[in-house]
This record gives structure tokens, C-alpha cells and sequence, in this order.
């Protein structure tokens, strides 16, 4: 459907969107108006109009019935800033100052859910769009329209509040659009999450994977189980400095931890809900599980003492596959599928070292039961178990592609990592995937070569080489192109002690990342974008993002 709409509109959208990008205003509109449209990501089809509709104190918001809430989210966008309480009816009127958000079934076909027509005149703003989500994205596209002081939190003085007449029509290319984030190797707060959030909505992003749990702490609260955060949660110190482990390593002698009460995982998912975004939680198992084994020894593969670990890199530790031990973690995902109502929990599963499966008895004795040849195998049981589970609660089960190992589990959705290769099978076996290769998506990795950049887990991820991802694989054959559900980046946090290193390397490369996902392929053109990053840079700088400055 994205497709057909793709081409109708490409040679048409690509003269008009470059006439939009080069159009300039009349030089007596002052000093703060925008001259050109410099929405990220870009939109599919851009037509300048004359003239600009501007903001006063007469405006009115209408919208109605379920796109309500998206008329008061664009009212309180738009309040701090301008120091304008824009009135909100219930109503679809379109009127002399208005801007109006309203349902126009007949766009469904052509736009999908999240797609929105926007036309702004010098009298008025219309927004219209089959589902509020679209109209949602209206109400971003009209954001990124006004002056980039927009995004500031109490009154600009001095700023003329006015958008450029135009007909904006959009829809996202991809329906996965996300960014993960690792809070178990550095906690991070409450209030970084929500920021997180709204960061990607502003960019039309759907998608929020919340890495809750791994070997350096467990970050949710599960009620049956309170040691999981009371011990999973802390670890006593934390290595210095770049990888090493043994008597090589330093430790810097700090408590490390926290995690998320279930009161503050309900307001973040429905902070992530207000805007669009669907929060995947992920539990890990039965690899990255050395805070839980640490919390709850019986459900080790080993005998020795485990404690939280401090180190980076991948722990030997497994989980136990003892029908006990499977119980507990239904337990937990018990709680999960309470405080996380959308279709899709992720159990990890990546990177399990099968060392302690292949001599411990718990593993010998499950294998045998089963009539299991390999570890592979075993691993594939395990993760079985939980789609299963998950099935059967209605969910879907989503792993890193090492699930693929030892045959695929009937319902899972497969996040490829190490590469595509991972996503590229499970595709061709009918199975959904969401790419997430670490060669443009981890966001770890290193920005550029300047020494002067931060210590990192190392590798190279420019941004010009994020903006030139194709989620597509070239080798993946049209009928299981369907299966490449989207892409999302990855915000691995060993290195990030906290929030605003997290920013740095998140940001700009985000930016280049939500166009991959959102704009037509035809459209994405590094020079332009990068001409719209300055001013988008701007946006960045008034909602205090630390992005990586281009130097
Ligand atoms: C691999 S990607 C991991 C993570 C690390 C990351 C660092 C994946 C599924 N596992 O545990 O944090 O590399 O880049």
C-alpha cells in the first residue's frame, strides 16, 4: 500500500519537495521565520502554497470524539511557548483562525493509519486522518513548521508564531519504527524515559523496546518476586574504563542500580501511549540473566555464587531449564503482560554460551526428556515454552535472532542483530522481523574517528552511514519483503553512565534514522537532509537534547 502511494507520488513529490526546500519567504517577515520546510523526517509529498497562516490569540482548536486528545496535545505543545491557551472545541468547524483536526475515513486506503493530509492556508489549519495516530503525526508536521523556539517550555518573547501555507500528505513507509534502550547496564531515570518518548514521537517514531533486565541489574518490579530488584537490582561497583576482566580489571567502588516501580512502568506506558508509541518490554532469558540468578540462586545452570555483574561482555551464567524455573519466569511475564498491554514482550535469548547447559545435570536431565540432541536445541525448547505461553495470552514473542538457532519458535518475531542474516531467514520462513543490524543500527558505537569522542563499546557508525540504511535486503525476494515489519536503533548503555551520554549518541543519528524508516526511499538524499538537520538542530537545542555536534 506504502508502495503504491510511493510511486504515484515520486516524480511529482520530488520536483515539489525540492521547490519546497528552496522556497523563500519575502525578506520583511523578520528575522525568525522559517524560510524553507525542514520537517525530519521528510514527508512524502510537500506542495507550497502562498502565504502563511499565523498564530494569535483568536486561534481556536477544533477536534472531536476520539481525536480530542490529539486537538489538547497540540494545545499544550503549543502553550508554554507562545504564551497562548488555545480554546479546544469539540467540533470538526472550519473557520476563519482555526486549526482543525478531523476524521476523514476515505484516507484510510491511501494513508493508512498513521498517515495525515495537512493543509495549511493563511485562514487555516485543517489536519485530516483516518486514526488519531495520523492525525498525531499532523500535529508534529505542524511543530517542525513553526520557528524551532516551538519546542521551548515557557514563552518565547519576540517570535512570530506563523506556519508556511502549503498541502503536506504523509504516511510512514515502515510500521516499526523504534529505538531501544538499555537501562540495565546503566540505570536511567524516570524522567530521561518520558524525555526518550517524547523525543521519538517527535520524530514519528512508534516504537519504544525497553531493555528492562540483563546481567548488570534488573530494572522492574515484580511483586511475587521482590529480590529481583532488591538484590537484582544493585550491583556493587562498576568496571573502570574499556572492557577487561580478572585481576586487570579497576572497579570505581559506587553501588550502582535502581529500578522502575510498577507505578512508574503503568506512567511510562501511558506516557508512551499519549504519543503514539507502543512500549515492548523485554525480560531476558535465559542468557544476560546473572542478576536474576544472583537474586534467586535456584535458577542457576551453576553452583558456584553469582553475583550482579560488573563487567560488560556476555556472562556464562544461563537460567535452569527445571520446570520450576520456567514456572517463575511465566510468573514474571505474568506481571509483565499486566503492566504492558501491546501485542509484542521480548524474552532476549541472545547471546546464551551453552558452557554450563552441556555439563550440568538440570540441562542433561531436560535434554534427555525431550529427546534433545544439541544445546541449540535446548535453547530452542526453552524459548518454546514461553511462545507458547505468550500465544496463548494473546501476545507475540519477540528474540534477538539467535532464537533462529536450534528451529524458530512457531510465533516469534526475530530481531536481527548480527547483521541481516538473521532477519533474512526467519522472513523467508514466514516469521515477522524488525532489523536491528549492529552495522547500522547500534548506536554505541562510535560517531566518528575523532579521538576526542567519549570511551566507547568501539566500532564506527557515522550518521551519513545510519541515513543510508535500507531496511530491505537487496537478496530478500519480493513475496518476503511483507516480513520486514521495520527497523529501530539500538542504545546499548554500557558506556553511557547517564542520560545526556545517552543523548550524545543517540542524537543526531536518531534523526537520520527516523527518515529511514518514515520517508519514501526515493526521497532520502543525505545533502538534504542534512541541509533540514540545522535547523532541526535548533529543535534539539531547545528541548536541551546533548546531540553530538557535526564538527
Ligand atoms: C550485543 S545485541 C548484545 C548486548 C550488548 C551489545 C553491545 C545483543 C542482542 N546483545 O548485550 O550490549 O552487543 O553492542
Amino acid at each position: 500500500m506504502t508502495r503504491s502511494i510511493s510511486r504515484r507520488f515520486t516524480s511529482l513529490a520530488a520536483l515539489l519537495v525540492v521547490a519546497a526546500c528552496t522556497a523563500t519567504q519575502p525578506p520583511d517577515l523578520g528575522v525568525n521565520i522559517p524560510t524553507t520546510v525542514t520537517i525530519i523526517p521528510k514527508p512524502q509529498r510537500i506542495e507550497m502554497r502562498g502565504g502563511r497562516f499565523v498564530l494569535n490569540a483568536t486561534t481556536r482548536i477544533h477536534a472531536g470524539g476520539d481525536y480530542a486528545a490529539v486537538g489538547l496535545a497540540l494545545a499544550n505543545y503549543l502553550r508554554p511557548p507562545t504564551g497562548l491557551s488555545l480554546p479546544l472545541l469539540a467540533d470538526e468547524k472550519t473557520t476563519d483562525g482555526s486549526i482543525t483536526i478531523r476524521h476523514n475515513g476515505a484516507l484510510a486506503g491511501t494513508f493508512g493509519s498513521e498517515g495525515y493530509r495537512l493543509s495549511v492556508t493563511p485562514k487555516s489549519i485543517l489536519i485530516e486522518a483516518a486514526a488519531p495516530a495520523g492525525a498525531f503525526y499532523g500535529v508534529q508536521s505542524i511543530r517542525q513548521l513553526l520557528p524551532a523556539q516551538i519546542y521551548r517550555e515557557a514563552k518565547v518573547e519576540g517570535v512570530s508564531w506563523s506556519a508556511p501555507a502549503l498541502v503536506i500528505e504523509d504516511s510512514p513507509r515502515f510500521r516499526w519504527r523504534g529505538s531501544h534502550l538499555d537501562v540495565s547496564r546503566h540505570f536511567m531515570p524516570k524522567e530521561f524515559v518520558k524525555k526518550h518518548i517524547d523525543l521519538l514521537a517527535m520524530h514519528k517514531m512508534n516504537s519504544f523496546h525497553w531493555h528492562l533486565t540483563d546481567d548488570q541489574g534488573w530494572r522492574i518490579q515484580i511483586l511475587k518476586y521482590p529480590l529481583l530488584t532488591e538484590v537484582g537490582g544493585w550491583r556493587k561497583e562498576t568496571l573502570i574504563g574499556r572492557m577487561r576482566s580478572g585481576p586487570a580489571a579497576t572497579y570505581d567502588g559506587k553501588v550502582h542500580g535502581g529500578f522502575y516501580t510498577q507505578d512508574d512502568i503503568r506512567e511510562i506506558v501511558a506516557y508512551a501511549k499519549a504519543r503514539f508509541i507502543n512500549v515492548v518490554p523485554e525480560i531476558e532469558m535465559p542468557g544476560h540473566a546473572q542478576a536474576v540468578i544472583a537474586a534467586y540462586p535456584r535458577l542457576a545452570s551453576t553452583d558456584s555464587v553469582v553475583e550482579v555483574r560488573k563487567v560488560w561482555g556476555v556472562s556464562q551464567n544461563l537460567l535452569n531449564p527445571s520446570d520450576s524455573t520456567i514456572a517463575f519466569m511465566k510468573d514474571v511475564l505474568d506481571e509483565v503482560l499486566t503492566l504492558f498491554p501491546g501485542p509484542f514482550i521480548h524474552v532476549g535469548g541472545d547471546e546464551a554460551v551453552k558452557n554450563e547447559w552441556r555439563v550440568h545435570p538440570i540441562a542433561r536431565a531436560r535434554m534427555q526428556k525431550e529427546g534433545l540432541t544439541t544445546e541449540a536445541q535446548l535453547q530452542s525448547w526453552f524459548i518454546r515454552q514461553f511462545d507458547q505461553y505468550l500465544t496463548s495470552k494473546g501476545r507475540r514473542l519477540v528474540g534477538w535472532d539467535e532464537i533462529l538457532e536450534g528451529g524458530l519458535a512457531e510465533n516469534a518475531l526475530v530481531m536481527s542483530w548480527r547483521g541481516v542474516a538473521g532477519g533474512i531467514a526467519a522472513a523467508r520462513e514466514g516469521h515477522d522481523v524488525i532489523m536491528a543490524p549492529n552495522s547500522h543500527t547500534y548506536f554505541d558505537h562510535l560517531q566518528s574517528r575523532d579521538p576526542g569522542e567519549p570511551l566507547s563499546i568501539g566500532g564506527f557508525l557515522p550518521i551519513d552511514s545510519v541515513y543510508a540504511y535500507e531496511p530491505i535486503p537487496a537478496q530478500l525476494e519480493p513475496q518476503f519483503v511483507k516480513h520486514v515489519l521495520g527497523a529501530q536503533a539500538q542504545l546499548w548503555t554500557e558506556y553511557m553512565p547517564n542520560a545526556k551520554h545517552v543523548e550524545y549518541m543517540a542524537y543526531p543519528r536518531m534523526c537520520a534514522l527516523a527518515e529511514v524508516v518514515w520517508s519514501p526511499k526515493e526521497l532520502r538524499n543525505f545533502p538534504d537532509f542534512t541541509s533540514r538537520l540545522t535547523t532541526h538542530l535548533r529543535r534539539l537545542d531547545a528541548l536541551d537534547v546533548n546531540y553530538r555536534k557535526p564538527r
